[in-house]
């Protein structure tokens, strides 16, 4: 999406989903036009009992559209559902010249080709437009070759298009080599600092995953009112108290209907997440919606095999909530802080040491005050991820290897 582009939002209200469900869907949206560096300019709902074939609103909605497009001086259409491209060039035909549809899968990818700095990340958003695109030519080659009666005529397109589908392919297949390589290159820095137990922070988009990194690991990164800030996760050092070292990892937003393409070429990415020993899954409890978010993140935690009591959740923004907080999810650890304002931190923290020192291959080691042969043989040989001092002597905390015994 281009600098400024003015856009129309549309919705559809469908049995399954009410009229205020679809305005907080377009209240998003309308932020995914702001990341993407455009302005939304008007919105329309309707609703029907399911989308039209032809144009997805009906065909009397096409008519307004266009009007609402020419008097805003709109130069794009943006549908919050997934769109046909038959519905695409349908639409294109009946709205004024120069008027644009795209649809919500387009606008994310649109901001992940955007802000994409890191090769892994610049390489997974062209993998993901490419699939996009061979996905849109395959349907519109099959339209065509139903079309195309003419002796002849199928022939050409048909070589064209088979040539086009030829080109992606190999492309495609080109960027997956890579993928591997650079998660190949992952994987052995993952060994080296293995020895430290990992946090992942992550959750819908916005949630504060990345002010919670700044305030846990004291670094900074980008922290930023906006959807889809951090695209390029990283990892860092953070002491949790007790002398327990671990790494945490900041990661990409989740969203509702994030496109299938860029779920699975973000899979590595989140897959920091799924080999972490403690998830902390962090909403924003100030939001409206916030139940929603949590939804969708235990989906997409749920897909990447994520197990349920492997995570904390972290209710955040509580300094913007006024009264009591909001109900959480029973027989789940829950916390409430202020990534913020730091507040619950301690008790976030306190968590977290119980979370990854009930994990399996952490084992706690005893010795007495003066230590002696066998502490400094345990500290040569074994990997220490913590050690206490107490009255009676020294705790180290370790933690076993698989295979080891
Ligand atoms: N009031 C308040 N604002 C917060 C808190 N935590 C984060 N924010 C704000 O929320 C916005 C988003 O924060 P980020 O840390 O960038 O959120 P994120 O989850 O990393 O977002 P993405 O990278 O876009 O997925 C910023 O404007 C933060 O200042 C909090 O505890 N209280
Ligand atoms: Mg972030």
């Amino acid at each position: 999406m281009a600098e400024r582009e003015r856009a129309v939002l549309v919705g559809v209200a469908t049995g399954k989903v009410a009229r205020p469900t679809v305005e907080a869907h377009l209240d998003e949206l309308a932020q995914l036009v702001d990341t993407a560096g455009g302005e939304a300019v008007a919105r329309m709902v309707q609703e029907r009992k399911s989308p039209d074939p032809t144009f997805f609103i009906g065909k009397g909605k096409v008519g307004e559209l266009a009007s609402l497009a020419k008097v805003n001086g709109a130069n794009l259409v943006l549908f919050d559902d997934d769109l046909t491209p038959s519905q695409v060039r349908h639409l294109e035909e009946e709205l004024p010249d120069g008027v644009k549809v795209l649809d919500r899968s387009g606008v994310i990818l649109d901001i992940f080709a955007l802000r994409a700095r890191t090769r892994e990340a610049q390489t997974q958003v062209e993998l993901a437009q490419l699939s996009y695109l061979l996905s849109r030519l395959t349907r519109r080659w099959s339209h065509l070759s139903r079309q195309a009666g003419g002796i002849g005529t199928r022939g050409v397109g048909e070589t064209q298009l088979e040539s086009d589908r030829r080109i992606i392919r190999r492309r495609i297949a080109a960027l997956r080599g890579r993928l591997d390589d650079i998660e190949r290159e992952r994987i052995v820095q993952r060994k080296r600092r293995s020895h430290l137990p990992g946090v992942a922070l992550v959750g819908y988009t916005n949630a504060g995953k990345s002010t919670l990194f700044e305030n846990l690991t004291g670094t900074q990164t980008l922290v930023e009112n906006r959807l889809f800030a951090t695209l390029d996760p990283r990892t860092r050092r953070s002491e949790i108290g007790d002398g327990l070292v671990v790494t945490v990892a900041d990661t990409v937003g989740f969203i509702r209907k994030l496109p299938h393409h860029l779920v699975a070429s973000f899979r590595a990415t989140l897959a920091e997440a799924a080999l972490a020993q403690v998830v902390v899954h962090l909403v924003d409890a100030s939001h409206p919606d916030w139940t929603d978010h949590l939804k969708v993140g235990e989906e997409v935690l749920a897909s990447l095999g994520v197990e349920p009591k492997s995570c904390v959740i972290a209710l955040n923004k509580i300094d913007r909530i006024e009264g009591g907080l909001p109900p959480a999810p029973p027989d789940r650890t829950v916390v409430a802080i202020s990534a913020l304002t730091g507040k619950g931190l301690d008790r976030l923290r306190s968590e977290l040491r119980l979370a990854v020192l009930g994990q399996p291959g952490i084992e706690v080691l005893r010795f007495p005050a003066a230590g002696g042969a066998e502490l400094q043989r345990a500290l040569r040989e074994e990997t220490v991820v913590a050690r206490r001092f107490s009255e009676t002597g020294i705790e180290l905390m370790v933690k076993r290897r698989k295979g080891r015994s």
